[in-house]
């Protein structure tokens, strides 16, 4: 089994006060397992990366994975761009980023990709003609998206593509208790026991924290964005086209 193949186990022992969520050594050394068995479409939204890359990439200019973890979102890109891009992968976990930088060194491709320790609200963004979130976003406080997209989409080139996956919430309450509980589901079909789902979900309060997908579509359109696209969804996690 490589290693992006560990199984999840942390959150399998009762804890007695489950500690806010960390993209910490632990969490980087299953993170493979954990997203494939947390994220309903995760596989499916990597291979749609690639095919949005070979439609919006464009030679001299580059293509950002932001959030990249150990650098999925990255490779798919990678495979797909023409040549003359040049890829920049940003993480603030050092746990990630040393193991992304192994992962893409392993890769053959040679489009270059700049595997950079640091937090995405502190990079400059240039020429772009491809931005990836892929469940990224829902990190940042709240107050703190507006400045990062508005930011994204001025370096952009028109034409230019940002996919955002985020995990979301509905007002309609009956909604979000049917599409909670079905995603629930879906862990357990994936192997996660109860405890392990209810202390994950502890764990994630106030550090995941998802908005409406008409949230979303109104501050892409504000930080500057011409077109937004929803293009997946299964149950409340979705995956959005903003075009510039
Ligand atoms: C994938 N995109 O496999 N600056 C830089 N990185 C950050 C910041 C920040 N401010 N906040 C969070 N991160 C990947 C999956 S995971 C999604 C992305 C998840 C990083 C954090 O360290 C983690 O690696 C990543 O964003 C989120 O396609 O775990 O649900």
């Amino acid at each position: 089994m490589s290693e992006s193949q560990n199984r999840d186990q942390i959150y399998a022992t009762p804890q007695d006060a489950v500690k806010a969520f960390v993209f910490d050594e632990k969490v980087a050394a299953v993170f493979g397992d954990m997203i494939n068995r947390s994220v309903p479409g995760y596989a499916m939204i990597l291979e749609m990366i690639g095919v949005i890359a070979r439609r919006y990439g464009r030679p001299d200019t580059r293509c950002y994975d932001l959030g990249c973890s150990l650098g999925a979102s990255t490779l798919s890109l990678r495979h797909n761009l023409p040549q003359g891009c040049s890829i920049v992968a940003v993480d603030n976990s050092a746990a990630m980023i040393e193991r992304c930088k192994q992962y893409i060194a392993q890769d053959s491709a040679t489009i270059p990709v700049d595997v950079q320790l640091a937090d995405i609200q502190d990079i400059p963004y240039e020429q772009a003609s491809i931005v990836v979130l892929n469940f990224t976003l829902q990190f940042l406080p709240k107050e703190q998206r507006f400045d990062l997209l508005k930011r994204i989409c001025d370096g952009m080139i028109p034409g230019g593509a940002l996919v955002l996956s985020e995990k979301i919430a509905f007002p309609d309450d009956e909604e979000q208790q049917l599409l909670t509980e079905l995603h629930h589901g879906f862990k357990r079909s994936r192997g996660y026991s109860e405890l392990e789902v209810a202390q994950k979900r502890s764990a994630l309060e106030n550090v995941l924290i998802p908005e409406s997908l008409n949230d979303h579509r109104e501050r892409l359109l504000k930080a500057g964005f011409r077109k937004v696209t929803l293009w997946f969804q299964c149950f409340n996690f979705v995956s959005i086209l903003a075009e510039k």
